[in-house]
């Protein structure tokens, strides 16, 4: 008897990304070791819990990510990117302000750098497929 392939559909995972702005800089953290994409370089941010707005699980993921208490700003920029087996739509939005000074609370490290630098270091291949868009908001005041 031929065996039936059971055909698992893939779901979406909607994700919330901040773009936090000092001067010509922007913030950047590192991945951690024990999660996936470890190493890589992202905007601090997570998924967006049941129940929640966008706008509130950033405010969430950046005071636990961060520890900042942050205005979440408008939506720059949202993409999706189909990895194997999920989709992920990424919403970035702009912070403009803030209280606080951010901290690596579940980064291996974070940077303020300038966004050429993102060029050369290795970033989810979700945000490198819109690299040039990115670069755009990331430049614009
Ligand atoms: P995971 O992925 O199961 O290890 O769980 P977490 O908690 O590390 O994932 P989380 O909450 O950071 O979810 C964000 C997902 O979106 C993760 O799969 C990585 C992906 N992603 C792609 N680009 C970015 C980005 O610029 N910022 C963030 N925060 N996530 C991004």
């Amino acid at each position: 008897m031929a065996l039936k392939h059971k055909k698992v559909k893939k779901h979406w995972i909607p994700v919330v990304a901040g773009i936090l702005k000092k001067g010509p800089q922007i913030l950047v953290g590192q991945r951690p070791e024990d999660h996936s994409l470890a190493g890589q370089w992202e905007f601090p941010g997570g998924k967006i819990e049941l129940g929640e707005s966008p706008e509130v699980a950033l405010a969430r993921e950046l005071q636990e990510e961060i520890g900042i208490e942050a205005q979440i700003g408008n939506l720059q920029l949202a993409v999706t990117h189909s990895y194997e087996d999920v989709g992920i739509l990424i919403l970035f939005y702009e912070i403009t302000y803030w209280k606080g000074e951010p901290k690596p609370l579940h980064h291996s490290q974070i940077e303020w750098i300038y966004p050429e630098e993102l060029k050369t270091r290795t970033i989810p291949e979700a945000n490198r497929r819109v690299i040039d868009r990115l670069m755009h908001i990331l430049r614009g005041s």
